[in-house]
Formats: C-alpha cells, structure tokens, sequence
C-alpha cells in the first residue's frame, strides 16, 4: 500500500471548511486506499507561542474533530505530533541541509512574519517548513493531502529528500503533493480573493466546522458577493460566487454548469440559502460526534497514544538508518 501522511495545526478552536475540503475531507477518503498517517500539528503550533492551556484544549479539540469527520483510529494512526519525538530529531538533521537563501524564500513566513514584525517572529517560524519536511520523510510518505498554500514548503520537502540522498545515499522517499483542484483554496466570505484561514479571516468570512447552524447560516447570507444577479463562476469578476459554487459543488458533488444552470435566474438569495444548508447538513454530524468525544478526554488521548505507538515504529526505523547515513554513533 502506498503512504499518505499529512498534519493540521491546532490553532484556532474549530477547523474551518477550508481546512475541512482542502484536507480532512481526502484524509477521511485516503485512509481506505493508503497506509495513513495523520498529525495534530502541536510542534508547528509553538512557533508562535501559544499557552499552555490553550494549546493542549485546542489540540484535544482538533484530535477530536479529525476522529468526528470520519478518520477510523483501526484504519489511520491519528495523533499528536510532539508524540513522535524523532520529528524535532530529523528536523535538526535536515535543517542542516537547508541553505538560508532557500529558507528564506518560503513565502509563508513572509506573510506570517509580517504580522508579528520581522524581528519578533520566532527563528521557529522560519525553519517551520524544514519541519514539515522532517514530518513526511520520516514516514516515507508517498503523497500528501493539502491545500495549494502548502505547496512550496513540499517543494522544498521533495528538495531536501534529493539532497540527502545524494549526498548520503539513498534514504528518504520523494514525496507528492495530493491537490484536489476544485478545493484547493476555499476563500474568506468577506474578502473572497483572500484564503480562509485560522489566523487571518474575520470572524465573518470563516465557515467553522464546530460553529451553531443560525450562525453559519447568517454568514452564508450575508457573503460577499457583487452587484449582479447571476450565480456563474467567473473568478475574475465574481470571487465571492464562484467561491460559493465550489463549495456547494464539492459538497453535495453537482458539477457547477449544472448549478449555474439550477440557479439561472433566480438571484443570489435562493442559491445563499442552499450553499447553508448543504454546509449545515455536513457539519452538524461532525460537531455532534466531536462534543460525544471530547466529554471522555481519558478515552481520547488513549487513541492518540496508541496511533502514536504506530507511528513511531515506522519513524524509529527510518531514523535509524539516517542517523548511521549521517556518521553519528549507535544509540543507546
Ligand atoms: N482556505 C483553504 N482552502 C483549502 N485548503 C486549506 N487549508 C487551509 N486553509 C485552506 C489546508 O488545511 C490544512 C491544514 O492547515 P494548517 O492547519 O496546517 O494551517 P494553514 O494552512 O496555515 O491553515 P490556516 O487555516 O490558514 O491556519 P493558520 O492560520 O493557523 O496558519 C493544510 O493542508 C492546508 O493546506
């Protein structure tokens, strides 16, 4: 079977529906054709220094909703990141194979570190992508699920699995990215040229998983959209639209020439209301499982552990063979 590893950062206290169809949503599917492994990104969440509290809620939270939107602990090793120590091991490893010129031009750490000022941004920030590098070549990982805003940091990932392997001989697996096209960035409602996400969007422009239906629904009504009438996808003139036909065809699987066909003509208010609905009805029962989870946190970190357990050898394994590839002694 070939291998699909990939990770979400416990950031905020809900995913968001880009998260949602951009990630968890191919993990959910991936996990029946591939060996799956699948993180609670704790270790990228300290780059930005959370609180302690905060982020050990906030990572139940996320483990919670992974295993509420489908992902089987049988069929997936689902757990937290920091679980796995020789992650922060492969990383220093490969941080020494990293040039500071290409570190240096990985794009979200100029957007990220743009927000907190240059100087104050942690040196964590800044080699984050070498640790998402060390997160899937320790699982010789064969593909990856993410949205396309990942897609240089795995460039980098194939990168430096090149680099090691030719300089110290074959060792890590190349890795792909898996972008499904038609969801690979999921807009903010409000300013729908601009990705939804944790950190940035508005309160008002994000569509979170966990959210109350009233609430998603009055977010949906009042999206974005422009001074015509006409639900057609034109992502030049019509952002808001077309984000909003992308999500109502991912979701309920109609191809969107048949939903500009189903909505012609009857404005922007009857298709507002069917893109809630269809978002509600995917949501709700991932929100309920999620509650039924996190009120036996005993039993949920127990899942974690044992997906750990999992994880662990495989990683144990390649490491062992990288720290020999490097020249370092045997282990204790
Ligand atoms: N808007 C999006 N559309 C499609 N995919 C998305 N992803 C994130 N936003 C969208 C994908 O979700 C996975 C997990 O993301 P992450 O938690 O690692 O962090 P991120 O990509 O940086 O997402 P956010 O929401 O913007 O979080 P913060 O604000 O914490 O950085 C990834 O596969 C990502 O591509």
């Amino acid at each position: 079977l070939a291998r699909v590893l990939s990770g979400i950062q416990p950031t905020a206290d809900s995913f968001h529906l880009g998260n949602y169809l951009g990630a968890i949503r191919q993990y959910v599917a991936l996990q029946d054709t591939h060996e799956a492994f699948f993180f609670i990104a704790d270790l990228h969440a300290l780059t930005v220094a959370p609180k302690p509290e905060e982020l050990r809620r906030r990572t139940r939270i996320a483990a919670a909703q992974l295993f509420g939107a489908g992902l089987d602990p049988e069929r997936a090793a689902v757990f937290a990141q920091s679980q796995v120590r020789e992650h922060s091991e492969l990383a220093w490893y490969l941080i020494c194979q990293t040039g500071m010129g290409e570190a240096g031009r990985m794009t979200q750490f100029k957007d990220k570190s743009a927000r907190y000022g240059e100087s104050s941004a942690s040196v964590g920030l800044f080699t984050y992508p070498i640790l998402q590098a060390a997160d899937i070549l320790i699982y010789q990982a064969d593909q990856v699920p993410v949205g396309v805003d990942q897609k240089q940091h795995l460039e980098l990932s194939r990168d430096l699995a090149q680099r090691f392997n030719s300089r110290y001989g074959q060792t890590f697996k190349v890795p792909s990215p898996y972008i499904l096209k038609e969801v690979e960035k999921i807009t903010d409602l409000q300013d729908p040229t601009a990705k939804m996400s944790k950190s940035s969007s508005s309160p008002q422009g994000i569509l979170d998983v966990l959210e109350e239906p009233n609430v998603l629904r009055k977010k949906i009504m009042r999206a974005v959209t422009d001074t015509g009438s006409d639900v057609v996808a034109d992502e030049e003139n019509k952002p808001g639209v077309t984000n909003l036909l992308r999500i109502l065809s991912a979701l309920t699987g109609t191809p969107i020439p048949e939903l500009e066909t189903r909505f012609a003509g009857q404005g922007y208010g009857t298709f507002k209301k069917e893109v809630a609905e269809a978002v509600i009805e995917t949501f709700s029962p991932i929100r309920e499982r999620t509650e039924k989870l996190l009120a036996d946190e005993v039993e949920l970190d127990r899942m974690l552990v044992a997906g750990a357990a999992r994880a662990r050898k495989v990683a144990q394994e390649t490491m062992e063979q990288v720290r020999e590839r490097l020249g370092l002694l045997p282990t204790p």
